[in-house]
């Protein structure tokens, strides 16, 4: 844990990867430029949650099903403290009644090595939460340590286990973990390309890259949704 605050934790872990070994957490409460996917921000105001990054050993063929079984884990850990609506989106957001409670970063360094990254807001205590779409494990309660250790040490055991299956790592296998706790599947979808174009569909699997098959309305045709964005629709 780090005592002050650091810009990025996976950026920090990626710059310093050759003195770590496998499997080192890098964590803290006050990141300053956490980055989120395709060049966004990930605010980790001091006090609210912790960013934390794993150095995990992986096969390269596991690689894209990384950052889908790191949320899965994390909602895993979430639901055994009681969070029970907490869910997966596509690909990389942990949401609690369609509001986000962390998002997962997880950057290829080479060597089979892959940083998984989490960001994960604990409580809004004493201040307003990052974003108006933010919630957190306590929600404006006071957050309790015993409980963050349990979810970390959970989700950490997870990520060893599931990294240890090394080329055992079937697919069927990572998409049975994933689709357990993936809300997306079978829910009306905005897809946001990354061109900016949008439209809405049915999110109807993963293909064996974990890629989100959907169903485009009006078509009877699955596209593949690789690197887009995704918005869970309610009605
Ligand atoms: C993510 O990106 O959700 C991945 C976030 C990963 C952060 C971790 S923290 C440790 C490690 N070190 C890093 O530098 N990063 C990783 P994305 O899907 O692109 O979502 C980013 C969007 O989430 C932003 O554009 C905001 O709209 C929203 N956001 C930012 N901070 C948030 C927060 N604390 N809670 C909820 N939403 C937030």
């Amino acid at each position: 844990m780090f005592p002050g605050a650091v810009e990025s934790t996976n950026s920090f872990l990626r710059d310093n990867r050759d003195r770590y070994e496998p499997f080192t957490v890098v964590v803290t409460d006050h990141q300053t430029k956490g980055r989120g996917r395709l060049g966004r921000e990930w605010l980790t105001p001091q006090g609210q949650g912790l960013a934390l990054s794993v150095l995990l050993p992986l096969p390269p063929e596991a690689s894209t099903w990384v950052p889908l079984l790191a949320g899965a884990a994390l909602v895993r850990a979430l639901r055994l403290e009681g969070l029970s609506q907490a869910e997966l989106k596509w690909p990389n957001d942990v949401l609690v009644s369609g509001k986000k409670l962390a998002g997962v970063l997880c950057e290829g360094i080479g060597k089979g090595q892959v940083i998984v990254g989490a960001g994960i807001n604990l409580s809004f205590e004493h201040a307003q939460p990052p974003t108006p779409h933010a919630t957190s494990v306590f929600g404006t309660e006071a957050l309790k340590w015993e409980v963050v250790d349990r979810i970390l040490s959970n989700w950490l055991g997870h990520l060893q286990r599931w990294s240890q299956m090394e080329s055992d790592l079937k697919i069927t296998g990572a998409e049975e973990i994933v689709a357990e706790v993936l809300g997306t599947l079978a829910r009306r979808v905005e897809v946001w390309e990354v061109d900016g174009t949008r439209w809405t569909g049915v999110a109807e699997g993963l293909n064996q890259q974990g890629h989100l098959l959907v169903m485009p309305e009006r078509s009877e045709t699955l596209r593949v949704v690789a690197s887009a964005d995704i918005e869970h629709l309610y009605q």
